[in-house]
């Protein structure tokens, strides 16, 4: 039993997200259940552009939404380039409950969903649609730093057993080649738990992420002695180190310790997260290395 009150965190100012994660906590539910209801409240905000229903498409018009999720035992399911369903994060944990896999991708995922009765949803929304014909006028691909405050989702609860999990969700990269793929359903590296220690989820470049396997590296840090802000900071470090256009994309990292201790770093300032616990839900600025 963990003698601290529960404690929710996520990436962005994902308020109401946070918010849900942290109450369920609080009424005694479990960490994964919370995180993924939390991940809900954004995969259904059609405002929201860069996860669920509402995304933007990718170079073809299409939108392809990716999430995984993790529990305390270290069990995880995951799920890639989903065009039929806006509740990838549920979705992911099925396939951790219902299959002896952790990641199905693209029409597999979708036939899955489809077989686990979730409803065939067209995610493409008008606005969207409009944004698409718009960037198609002089296709370049560059992705955005700090996206109007909301990007990815990647959200960690500790709940009252002392069990972690956490989600990340994501649209991806706006006009991403079709088929690509980044950090956020990966294990290890969008997203990261063990319960011994800790978790960590990324948002931003996830090329990069993977690249250094940015939440399983946190994780790792932590084990090793590191507070969870320390962490962050090295692993957004070993970015810096061995990219030397770190200056043109951001990383943002959040991560909390089995003890509910948290830490939150990034590359460009801009990146706020929040932070459940006793009913109070507050907006932490990240540091940045920039
Ligand atoms: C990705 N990390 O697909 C996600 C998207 C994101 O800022 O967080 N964008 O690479």
């Amino acid at each position: 039993m963990n003698s601290k009150s529960p404690v929710a965190i996520c990436t962005w100012q994902f308020e109401k997200a946070n918010t849900t994660v942290g109450k369920l906590l609080d009424d005694g539910h479990d960490a994964l259940g919370a995180v993924i209801a939390g991940a809900s409240v954004e995969e259904q905000n059609l405002r929201n552009t860069t996860v669920g229903k509402g995304g933007d498409t990718d170079r073809e018009g299409n939108v392809s939404l990716d999430a995984c999720v993790m529990n305390h035992d270290g069990d995880c399911g995951a799920v890639v380039c989903v065009t039929n369903t806006s509740h990838v994060s549920a979705l992911a944990r099925k396939v951790m409950e219902e299959t002896p896999h952790v990641m199905l991708a693209g029409s597999g995922a979708e036939e899955f969903a489809i077989k686990m009765n979730f409803a065939d949803e067209n995610l493409v929304t008008a606005r969207a649609e409009k944004s698409w014909k718009e960037w198609l006028k002089s296709p370049e691909y560059k992705p955005l730093i700090n996206i109007e405050n909301h990007d990815t989702i990647g959200l960690l609860a500790l709940d009252k057993r002392g069990h972690m999990a956490g989600a990340c969700s994501t649209s991806g990269l706006s006009y991403k080649m079709k088929g690509r793929v980044g950090d956020s359903p990966i294990i290890g590296s969008g997203l990261f738990i063990d319960n011994e220690v800790g978790g960590a989820a990324a948002t931003g470049m996830g090329e990069e992420i993977m690249k250094t396997a940015g939440s399983f590296l946190i994780v790792e840090l932590m084990r090793n002695g590191l507070s969870p802000q320390e962490a962050c900071e090295e692993a957004i470090n070993r970015i810096i180190r061995k990219n030397k256009n770190f200056k043109d994309f951001q990383v943002a990292y959040i991560a909390m310790d089995y003890q509910g201790n948290t830490g939150t770093y990034c590359i460009h300032s801009g990146f706020t997260m929040m932070r459940y616990q006793n009913s109070i839900n507050q907006i932490i600025k990240a540091k940045s290395y920039l």
